[in-house]
């Protein structure tokens, strides 16, 4: 197989005072951290959309990438977008990919040709994937993209357009499930409304349930045994997405009892565009038992869009893993890398620093999560600040057992309260958060 990213070569775990520029200074991905590989523990993954096929295309110009990978055709091209993507997992030691059906293989002008150029793509990535060992974490359709999604997929105002949105995801699962997927994912890119003028809010709603439990349905059907994903978004493309955070989302979920075959997909900066910190959200989909995967990117400060830049915050990455050790670690998730090189990195090798800017900055959030879990002060603050629920009325508040009669009682008897409120000590949690993570 030819060579794509020549003089670029495998990327290798060298230590922090490595010299070379492409190397991991600290993902080791052999390296045990918390009972885990690293390679365990984050399981890595690859957008094929950002990686393979975003060119840098803005608002305001055309991209300035070329990702036909010196191929002319569209099916050419495809296929050359897979060895690359192949080439980079091999290259960066990544061990699993997503994909949308529309990036692996072009739309092309009819459902069935759309559809015949995925049977074409499909076993070609399955040979790929044989020969390499890599894994599909997750499969998903874009429904957004195309003009006739204009007004939402799922939530269109038109039946045609829920009919073909229905069968491009049947196509979808089709290929995941036949690609070993461990995850299928929706990400509702219109699924919303500009303005309630001309929108029926309930029938859309309803309708979005009906098309996911027709598609856990066919899945569950053809031996589909991984995770559906909701992946929360607030806004963007669409002003008001139905999907807005992680909580809307589960409540969406219990309303159709969708809750026993969904998880969530949390996106870092999903989570901040809906004025959440990405430890929020994680924290939602936790304690509710819908931790499912993850979306890692970072956004930017001064700007209110998903920027999708690799996520290089060290101090949010390890809040991040510290929420995913906490949840009891991935099964069948994974961090994927919805990220992509800013416009004016536009050299193949840009991708490899980018790459290995995200990787590096993850193993130390998680190598840095694990000190924190160890050094325990955080985890015995909080269990002791809900020491009162432990024994006596907080005992019985948490057993079910207490009265709202026996709770005046104990108030009437107790007198004034005060004396039981605590200072939150924030700063001096920040300050071991500090200590642990930096000293
Ligand atoms: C866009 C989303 C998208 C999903 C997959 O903001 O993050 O990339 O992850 O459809
Ligand atoms: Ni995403
Ligand atoms: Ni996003």
């Amino acid at each position: 197989m030819a060579e794509i990213f020549k003089g670029i070569p495998k990327i290798e775990y060298r230590g922090p005072k490595a010299s070379e520029p492409l190397c991991f200074r600290f993902y080791n991905p052999d390296e045990t951290v918390g009972g885990k590989t690293m390679r365990e523990q984050l399981r890595f993954a690859l957008s094929y959309w950002h990686t393979l096929c975003g060119d840098g295309l803005d608002m305001f110009g055309v991209g300035t990438v070329d990702k036909t990978f010196g191929a002319s055709g569209p099916m050419e091209i495809a296929r050359a977008k897979a060895l690359a993507c192949f080439e980079l997992l091999d290259k960066l030691d990544i061990d699993f990919f997503c994909f949308h059906d529309r990036d692996i293989a072009p739309e092309g002008k009819t459902l069935a040709e759309s559809n015949a150029r995925l049977d074409e793509m499909v076993p070609f990535i399955e040979e790929l994937m044989k020969r390499s060992g890599k894994k599909l974490l997750w499969g998903t359709a874009n429904c957004f993209s195309n003009p006739r999604y204009m007004n939402g997929a799922g939530t269109s105002c038109s039946a045609e357009v829920f009919a073909f949105a229905a069968a491009q995801i049947k196509k979808a699962i089709e290929i995941t499930v036949r690609l070993g997927g461990a995850g299928y994912v929706f990400w509702g890119g219109r699924e919303g409304y500009e303005t309630l003028l001309n929108t029926d809010m309930g029938l859309e709603l309803d309708n979005m349930a009906r098309l996911m439990r027709l598609a856990v349905d066919y899945g569950r059907s053809i031996g589909f045994k991984g995770d559906f994903y909701i992946e929360p978004k607030p806004k963007e493309p669409t002003k008001h997405q139905y999907d807005f955070d992680a909580s809307t989302v589960l409540a969406f979920l219990r309303k159709y009892g969708l809750d026993k075959d969904f998880k969530l997909n949390v996106e870092a900066n999903h989570a901040t565009l809906a004025q959440h910190t990405f430890q929020h959200e994680l924290r939602v989909a936790a304690v509710n038992g819908a931790f499912g995967s993850i979306d890692a990117n970072q956004g930017d400060l001064l700007l209110g869009w998903d920027t999708d830049q690799f996520p290089t915050n060290v101090y949010d990455n390890a809040l991040c893993m510290y929420e995913v050790i906490k949840a009891g670690g991935f099964t069948n998730g994974g961090l994927n890398f919805d990220a992509k090189t800013r416009r004016a990195s536009n050299t193949p090798e840009d991708i490899f620093h980018a790459y290995i800017a995200g990787m590096d900055a993850f193993a130390l959030g998680l190598r840095m999560a694990w000190k924190i879990i160890e050094d325990g002060r955080i985890d015995r603050f909080v269990s002791d600040r809900y020491a009162s629920f432990r024994s006596g009325i907080g005992a019985d508040i948490v057993s079910g057992k207490a009265t709202m009669e026996q709770l005046e009682r104990f108030a009437l008897e107790q007198g004034d309260v005060r004396a039981f409120v605590h200072s939150g000590r924030q700063e001096y949690l920040e300050n071991i958060l500090n200590e642990v993570m930096f000293g």
